[in-house]
């Protein structure tokens, strides 16, 4: 069961609030009318995080706040935000998912120099494409995304699609100790060779939820966004009927979560269309059924007691205008091969580097703190590698990903959005786009994509212990 330490009625009297304070992000009255300035303070705060009957909790986040304010901008507005670094410790920021410059992509001695503690620097670019997207550091992020510091940031399309509510779930996961602290055990050994840091408290916008409160009839457009260093989301809107949109931002075909869940890996989002199709005074429980012996329910729908705002639900069309990425030519793509190796417990894949047989090979690089996972046999020991692959810019490429791991992990690579055309060797249904494809153990997915943004890109699981530990690697697009 998931121990969860909090009093749902205490989050529900702290005033649960499904709008991010807007507060803290200015919008710069001297800027020009398209381009959007945020400050973003990386700072130590104390929160109520798991309620008022508990005491608060010490984080690290942005201007104070867990999750960071909400950066917010149109399609294809400049967007520009400081970082101001008051932390003890080096940082960077990465927003995730946003195809920009190499330069802006916060990735530090790859892409930038760390910012040190009193250092500020300035992110500034185009954003092209519409979608929900999120930041977060890309410094020893293990421990700064679980201490608190992530956001959301959300592009909104020129043409949005008809909604009454337009809200933002920013989902999150934390390791508490009684006392409302933060565990401080980052890079134990256990979590970074299996599923990584799962933690016994789930938030959503930095609150234990208790109740989201709906009117009957109303159509809501809810943008889902992982937060979490580990825990994967297998989320069951029972009594509704619930439409994908679009997966990691970006528009794919309106349709039905599979298997009735929305599945969501560490760093990716999910943007639902729902219609509140039941009577005034209903609640509804949204459950997380993704690990099987560890259901629990994440918060109630809860139905007002107005009349229904309409009749019937809307009939405006819930498909998304498409973003701007190139569409990748199969047939000429230039194919390559990736290999996911290590972690425990993962057979005969589990020690085919470093020699020393199955066991000795893991345990070897246990002992020796040095990374548990490969990619193509090379575990991440950074801050500079070679590239372990080389893309031909402008070409159309194919990239195989194999899991050989007992593990799953939600793998992502920086600076482009790639469709998933297969898995297992079966073309997928919507050949969606994502910016990370969540892998199951001894899955092979294949990702298509054209290699138009030059540079050294990160490409790693985004379990954030798996890529302290070795899964991560650069892709060179030259
Ligand atoms: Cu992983």
């Amino acid at each position: 069961m998931l121990n969860t330490i909090v009093s749902r009625r205490s989050a529900l009297k702290a005033g649960l609030s499904f709008s991010l304070a807007a507060s803290m992000p200015v919008r710069s009255l001297l800027a020009a009318p398209k381009k959007t300035e945020f400050l973003l303070r990386a700072e130590p705060a104390r929160v109520a995080l798991a309620g008022k009957a508990h005491p608060n909790t010490s984080v690290w986040s942005y201007n104070g706040q867990v999750p960071g304010p909400e950066i917010r901008a149109r399609q294809g507005e400049r967007l520009k935000f400081i970082v101001e670094n008051r932390l003890d410790e080096e940082t960077t920021v990465h927003s995730h998912g946003l195809r920009m410059p190499n330069a802006m992509d916060g990735v530090p001695h790859v892409t930038q120099k760390p910012i040190m503690p009193g250092e500020t620097f300035t992110y500034e670019f185009d954003v092209p494409d519409a979608g929900a997207y999120w930041y977060h550091p890309h410094s020893n992020s293990a421990e700064q995304i679980g201490r608190g510091l992530s956001g959301p940031m959300i592009v909104e399309e020129r043409e949005p699609i008809e909604v009454d509510r337009d809200i933002t779930w920013v989902l999150d996961d934390w390791r508490l100790t009684s006392n409302a602290a933060i565990s401080d055990d980052f890079g134990n050994r256990m979590d970074a060779g299996m599923a990584g840091r799962l933690g016994n408290t789930v938030t959503i916008n930095g609150r234990v939820p208790d109740a989201f409160q709906v009117r009957a009839g109303e159509r809501i457009r809810l943008r889902l966004i992982n937060t979490t260093n580990a825990r994967i989301f297998g989320l069951d809107f029972g009594g509704h009927r619930p439409r994908i949109i679009a997966y990691d931002g970006q528009p794919v075909e309106p349709h039905e979560p599979p298997g009735g869940r929305i599945v969501l890996g560490p760093a990716m989002r999910v943007d639902l269309v729902i219609d509140m199709t039941n009577e005034p005074k209903n609640s509804f429980p949204v459950v997380d059924r993704f690990y099987p012996s560890q259901t629990y329910k994440l918060i109630d729908v809860v139905y007002s007691d107005k009349p229904p705002l309409r009749n019937s639900p809307l009939t405006s069309s819930i498909r998304l205008p498409v973003n701007t990425m190139p569409e990748p030519g199969i047939e000429r793509a230039l194919r390559h091969e990736i290999a996911f190796r290590g972690g425990m417990m993962s057979g005969m894949s589990g020690g085919m580097m470093g020699g020393g047989g199955m066991m000795g090979g893991m345990m070897g690089r246990m002992m020796s703190g040095k990374g548990m996972w490969t990619i193509n046999g090379v575990a991440f020991e950074g801050p500079v590698m070679e590239p372990l692959l080389k893309l031909e810019r402008g070409r159309s490429h194919v990239l195989t990903l194999r899991n050989e791991t007992a593990w799953y992990h939600p793998i992502h690579l920086h600076g482009h959005s790639f469709r998933v055309i297969a898995r297992n060797g079966r073309k997928t249904r919507y050949r969606e786009w994502q910016d990370t494809v969540l892998i199951a153990p001894r899955e092979a997915a294949d990702i298509a994509f054209v290699a138009d943004n030059p540079g050294d890109w990160m490409f790693h699981c985004h379990i954030a212990e798996h890529l302290a530990a070795g899964m991560m690697g650069i892709v060179r697009v030259s």
